[in-house]
């Protein structure tokens, strides 16, 4: 049983005419492309802890861990059933921040063998990393996780999801409660919907959704480029398919729109590509394939917008990501 569905959007350049350039769009194809690890929703979800670190709560979305004066803390996340396929998903993505003194963390594949360890930076910020687990070609159990390596003075350790993605990723997980942010520290700014006009939307997460409520027909979700946020552009060189997961309750349908402008046009009119949302009230993917669209893989994209309808129905949004690669089947 094939449930995916293909059809041709096209980039449009400028108000002059459309190019021929077109990206491809793929509904509810069958193959995950990330995966949640643990999302921190409720509980310790860490198998074993050792070396003075305990769990203390989950919040919001995020998992807190306290880290006493100790060497090596660590933290196991193992025994998940099928194991994890190291081979396909080599990728790790930690949203995750310490509160005292910072060095860097480390990950290692689970059963610990000679490989490892797989160095990420942490912050006093809650910043996403990613770590390609190189030299892997089988499946694993789990992941060892020392939040931050070395002697450590006392601290909190938390930690919003781990996540195992195909290819590096750039993703907007909607996992922390009234947080729009990911990319690195980047972040949404709203335009037309319940929220502060033109500011950071901090509000309408929740439960891993962001739940968007237009005041009228054309809200927009401004991604946030700016080095202070950690990423500037999108290298396109790199992400070259966008995917979002998405519902309309009421069931209306419409068209969501991404639009983005690249170096070379960086403040002209926007190239836009057109998503048909689907008229059911279930949840879809809609993965755009932007590999052969020049005016995407020219230079990096300094400005992306998302309008995800084009009516003031409501709408929810599970993530908006950018990968590398992926599998389409
Ligand atoms: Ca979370
Ligand atoms: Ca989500």
């Amino acid at each position: 049983m094939k449930r995916t569905q293909l059809y041709t959007t096209f980039a449009i350049a400028s108000a002059i005419g459309a190019t021929l350039s077109g990206a491809t769009t793929y509904v509810d194809i069958e193959s995950r492309n990330s995966s949640f690890l643990e999302n921190f929703s409720s509980g310790d979800p860490s198998s074993q802890s050792l070396n003075g670190i305990s769990f203390k709560s989950s919040s919001r979305g995020v998992g807190s861990y306290e880290i006493s004066d100790s060497i090596d803390p660590q933290l196991y996340f193992d025994g998940y059933a099928g194991g994890l396929d190291f081979a396909d998903f080599p990728n790790v993505r930690i949203r995750h921040r310490f509160a005292g003194k910072l060095r860097n963390g480390s990950v290692y594949p689970l059963p610990m063998s000679t490989v490892g360890p797989f160095k990420y930076a942490i912050n006093g910020s809650m910043v996403t990393r990613q770590v390609t687990l190189t030299g892997i070609h089988k499946s694993g159990t789990g992941l060892r996780l020392d939040p931050v390596d070395g002697e450590i003075d006392e601290g909190n350790y938390f930690v919003d999801y781990i996540m195992l993605d195909r290819g590096r990723t750039i993703g907007f997980e909607f996992d922390q409660s009234n947080s729009t942010r990911g990319g690195v520290n980047n972040y949404f700014v709203g335009s037309n919907l319940d929220v502060k006009e033109g500011k950071e939307i901090v509000s309408g997460v929740s439960d891993g959704l962001f739940y968007g409520n237009p005041t009228s027909s054309d809200p927009k979700m401004i991604l946030y480029l700016a080095k202070n946020t950690g990423l500037s552009s999108i290298d396109t060189g790199i992400y070259k398919y966008i995917e979002i997961r998405m519902r309309v309750p009421s069931a209306v349908g419409g068209t969501a729109s991404v639009f983005y402008r690249t170096g070379a046009n960086s403040s002209g009119d926007a190239h836009k590509v057109d998503i048909i949302l689907k008229d059911d009230s279930y949840f879809h993917t809609y993965l755009l394939d932007m590999s052969n669209v020049s005016d995407w893989t020219v230079s990096p994209v300094n400005y992306f917008r998302l309008d995800p309808i084009n009516s003031q129905a409501p709408f929810e949004i599970d993530y908006i990501r950018f990968y590398e690669t992926v599998k389409i089947n």
